[in-house]
C-alpha cells in the first residue's frame, strides 16, 4: 500500500517542559527511535493541550501524551479527540496528575494514569515492558527526584541499583537547569535528545552553566522569602518573589512555619498562586472544593498545587484556605 504525503514514521510526543515531563519525553525518544521512528517533541500544558494537539498532531504513526494534567474544562473535547486520531495513529497517554471525575476515555487509546509516582516512573514502568534498556531507569529517576516523588518502592529499589549520589548530582543539574530555561522549549528539546542518548546531565555544558546559575539565583531567592513571608494563621505566603514561585511557596512554608506556604505573581489584578504543602495536607482536594465554592480556578498535586484569583478575592480565598485546612487536619485527627 502506498500512502502518498503521509509521514509514516512520525511519532510525536506532547510533555511538559520541566524535569519529570522532559525525562519522560527522553525514554519515549530513545524508545521509539530506536524503532526507527522520527520522533518530534512538543512542549505543551494543561490550558493548550486541546490546541496543540489541533495545531501540531498532523500525520504520524504514534502520539505520546506525558505529565500533562487533564483540564476538566477540555477534558471531553481533548478525549473526543484523541479518539478521533487514534483511528489513524497510535494514542499512549501517560500522567500522574489527580482527576476528580470520572474521564471518558476512549477504548482505542492506552491510558496509564496513577498518581502514585512520576510520570517518568510510569513511562518507564511502560517502555520496560515492551523492551526500554535497563540502562533507562536512571533517566526515570530525575524525572521521579525532580517532582519529590522519590521515595516510591520502584524509585528507592532502583536508588540501590545505581550510586544514589551521582544520581543526586545528574538530577540536580537537570532540574536547576531546566529550571533556568523557562520558556526555551529549543534548548528543551537539546536536552530531551541529549537524554534520549542516555548521556549524563553533568557533560551538557550549557545546561551545567544554567544550573549554576539557577543555584545561585535560588539561594537569593531563600534569603528574600526568609525576610518577607507574611503569617496568615497556619499559612504563610509571599507577594512577587525575585525568582521561582513554585520554590518561594516552599520556602514561604518552611520559614513561616506553616502548613501551606503560597507565592504570589501579580498580574494586573489577578493573583496568579503557587502553593506548597506539609505533608498529611491535600492541597488539591482543598482547593478544587474552594474552586468550586468560589467559582476561581485552582488544583494539582496534594503537596503541590496552583491557583489564580482576582485581587479583591484573595483575603475571602486566605479565609477559605484556613478554614478548609482546619476542617481536613480535623477530619486526620479523628481517623
Ligand atoms: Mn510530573
Amino acid at each position: 500500500m502506498i500512502f502518498i504525503g503521509v509521514n509514516l514514521s512520525r511519532w510525536i510526543v506532547f510533555t511538559h517542559g520541566d524535569s519529570d515531563g522532559v525525562a519522560s519525553g527522553a525514554l519515549i525518544k530513545a524508545y521509539y527511535a530506536k524503532q526507527g521512528y522520527d520522533v518530534q517533541v512538543v512542549f505543551t500544558h494543561p490550558a493548550g493541550l486541546l490546541s496543540d494537539l489541533k495545531e501540531f498532531v498532523g500525520d504520524c504513526v504514534g502520539l505520546s501524551i506525558t505529565d500533562i494534567a487533564l483540564n476538566e474544562v477540555h477534558v471531553n473535547e481533548i478525549m473526543s479527540l484523541l479518539k478521533e486520531i487514534s483511528s489513524r495513529c497510535e494514542v499512549v497517554y501517560i500522567d500522574h496528575h489527580p482527576v476528580l471525575d470520572e474521564i471518558p476515555v476512549p477504548t482505542t487509546i492506552t491510558w496509564i494514569h496513577n498518581t502514585c509516582c512520576s510520570a517518568s516512573e510510569l513511562t518507564y514502568g511502560y517502555l520496560s515492558k515492551k523492551g526500554l534498556n535497563e540502562e533507562y531507569s536512571r533517566i526515570a529517576l530525575y524525572g521521579a527526584i525532580g517532582d519529590y516523588l522519590d521515595e516510591t518502592p520502584w524509585v528507592k529499589y532502583q536508588l540501590n541499583r545505581w550510586d544514589k549520589r551521582a544520581i543526586y548530582l545528574e538530577a540536580g543539574v537537570l532540574i536547576q537547569g531546566l529550571e533556568g530555561s523557562r520558556r526555551d522549549y529549543d534548548f528543551k528539546r537539546k536536552v530531551v535528545d541529549h537524554l534520549a542518548l542516555n548521556l549524563l546531565p553533568s557533560t551538557m555544558k550549557e545546561l551545567v552553566d544554567r544550573s549554576l546559575k539557577q543555584a545561585v539565583e535560588d539561594e537569593n531567592l531563600r534569603s528574600w522569602v526568609k525576610q518577607n513571608t507574611v503569617k496568615h494563621g497556619s499559612i504563610a505566603y509571599v507577594v512577587n518573589p525575585p525568582g521561582s514561585v513554585g520554590k518561594a511557596a516552599n520556602y514561604a512554608r518552611i520559614y513561616g512555619e506553616a502548613k501551606i506556604g503560597i507565592a504570589i505573581e501579580e498580574r494586573k489584578d489577578i493573583f496568579i498562586m503557587s502553593l506548597r504543602a506539609d505533608q498529611g495536607v491535600d492541597l488539591n482536594k482543598i482547593l478544587r472544593k474552594i474552586s468550586k465554592k468560589l467559582g476561581i480556578s485552582g488544583g494539582g498535586h496534594p503537596s503541590a498545587a496552583g491557583a489564580r484569583v482576582r485581587r479583591d478575592e484573595f483575603s475571602v480565598f486566605l479565609e477559605e484556605l484556613g478554614a478548609e485546612l482546619l476542617n481536613s487536619t480535623r477530619d486526620l485527627s479523628t481517623t
